[in-house]
């Protein structure tokens, strides 16, 4: 039998086989992510794997996937479901970026501590809103739809091993390997050629439109190492001579415990695709749409953290609006002036998410412990370990996708947009959309709870 951590695994493996056999700059980010994780192990010994044991770091995927919708998003989600992952979080990129990006999006991925540490693979899944006014008139809207409607993402076998899967938990090995065949293959990019005039009306909205309704199946279009030292890695692929983007998003890198995520990429190549032109012929093209990504990631803010992060990248904005220049240094200074330099004072202000962990060694002197778990961390009693954020931030996935449009695609801001929210977003699935939030408080109480009982604290 293979359990859903081991389809997970599996699957994550068998995608990066495709995709760095497909894309193979992705195998050279892969590469130097690992040299540079090494490096990392061996300057700064054990505390490099604070956020992750290096094996963990190591086989570290995330992946981006694009549908058109609400019935594609719920067969996604029966396939991620087989892999026990799960849809968490919202995320609305339709006005983060100046550009034309006409999705909203959730990640799919393990929820629980220990499946977190089998294998964290998740999926930054976005779906098109055909039904937003600002970007598609009634009638695009209407073909769009009807185009969505007529094509087939996942064969019925695999959503019937899927949800086999996901309701026993486990496959016998000969269905396992069937599903996985199945699910890497409706990932992979497809031969058939792509309708040119099609296409191309999409494009003129938004080119993630095209990418997504402008062809009758989906493709992975990035798969994300994970890096120690980001800033470390932009060097070395820059040094390779692969044109990576030109930010790192997310928080500024400096001193201080990492928080949230960083994240960085190389453009979208251009690759060989079949386009037919309305005359019927095949002609040979071209089209941009699978890139490089690579991420740092760091401790899960609180609702205060975030807050204050939310508020510094807005002091970060001001500030570079009235000072041209660099902004990864102004965002440095505001970053050391206004942000914790270190876990514990992360975690004293809330700001943080840790679990907390009775110390097996402090020599008992009699003394009862205090209640505070402030107290009880500076006394010795019990450690923190930082939680480590397994979510996503809107504005740099929003970067991350704006860096990869070809055009600035077209929003009518005089419309009314569509609404959505994680409400909406769970009806549309049938499934609930969990809030990252509560999974990392969750993790915390439960800790708190143990601790409370192992040191018989009053109330416990
Ligand atoms: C997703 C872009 C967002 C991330 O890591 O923030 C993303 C996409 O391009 O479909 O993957
Ligand atoms: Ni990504």
């Amino acid at each position: 039998m293979t359990s859903q951590w081991q389809l997970r695994a599996a699957f994550a493996q068998r995608l990066s086989d495709m995709y760095g056999h497909e894309v193979p700059a992705y195998t050279t980010l892969v590469d130097v992510s690992r040299e540079v994780n090494e490096d990392v192990l061996r300057a700064r010994g054990a505390d490099a794997e604070r956020l992750g044991s290096i094996g963990r770091v190591t086989a570290e995927r995330h992946g981006a996937i694009r549908v058109g919708t609400p019935q594609e998003l719920q067969q996604v989600a029966r396939v991620f479901g087989a892999l026990g992952m799960h849809p968490v979080g919202f995320y609305d990129l339709r006005e983060a970026a100046a550009s034309a990006i006409p999705v909203i999006s959730t990640a799919f991925r393990p929820v629980d501590g220990t499946e977190l540490a089998r294998n964290p693979f998740r999926v930054f899944t976005s779906m098109l809103t055909p039904a937003d006014p600002r970007f598609f008139d009634d009638e695009l809207r209407a073909r769009l739809e009807t185009f969505l409607a007529g094509r087939e993402l996942f064969p019925p076998e695999l959503l019937e091993l899927a949800d086999r899967a996901e309701a026993e938990r486990e496959l016998p090995e000969e269905d396992a390997e069937r599903f996985l065949q199945l699910a890497v293959h409706a990932f992979e990019l497809s031969p058939e050629p792509v309708d040119k005039a099609w296409y191309e009306t999409l494009e003129r909205v938004s080119a993630v439109a095209a990418d997504i309704g402008g062809v009758r199946s989906t493709h992975i279009n990035h798969l994300t190492p994970r890096v120690l030292d980001i800033d470390e890695l932009y060097r070395r692929m820059t040094e390779r001579g692969i044109e990576m983007i030109d930010t790192i998003q997310g928080p500024p890198g400096c001193q201080g415990p990492d928080v949230l995520l960083r994240q960085t990429s190389f453009r979208a190549l251009a690759e060989a695709r079949a386009l037919r032109t309305p005359d019927g012929s095949v002609i040979s093209g071209a089209l941009r749409v699978r890139f490089g990504e690579v991420e740092a990631r760091g401790i899960a803010l609180t609702r205060d953290g975030r807050a204050r992060y939310d508020q510094l990248l807005a002091l970060v904005d001001e500030q570079a609006a009235r000072h041209p220049g660099d902004r990864s240094d102004l965002a440095r200074t505001v970053w050391e002036q206004h942000m914790p330099h270190t876990e514990q004072e992360l975690a004293a202000r809330g700001l943080g998410y840790f679990t907390y962990h009775v110390a097996p060694d402090r020599p008992r002197d009699g003394n009862h412990p205090p209640t505070s778990i402030t107290e009880l961390v500076e006394q010795g009693w019990a450690r923190a370990e930082p939680i480590v954020y397994e979510d996503f931030l809107p504005r740099s996935a929003a970067g991350i996708f704006q860096s990869n449009l070809s055009g600035e695609g077209f929003r009518n801001n005089d419309r009314e947009g569509a609404s959505y929210d994680a409400g909406w977003l769970s009806g549309a699935i049938g499934r609930d959309v969990l809030d990252p939030y509560a999974l990392y408080e969750q993790q915390q109480n439960h800790s708190l709870a143990q601790v409370a009982r192992e040191l018989e604290l009053d109330g416990a």
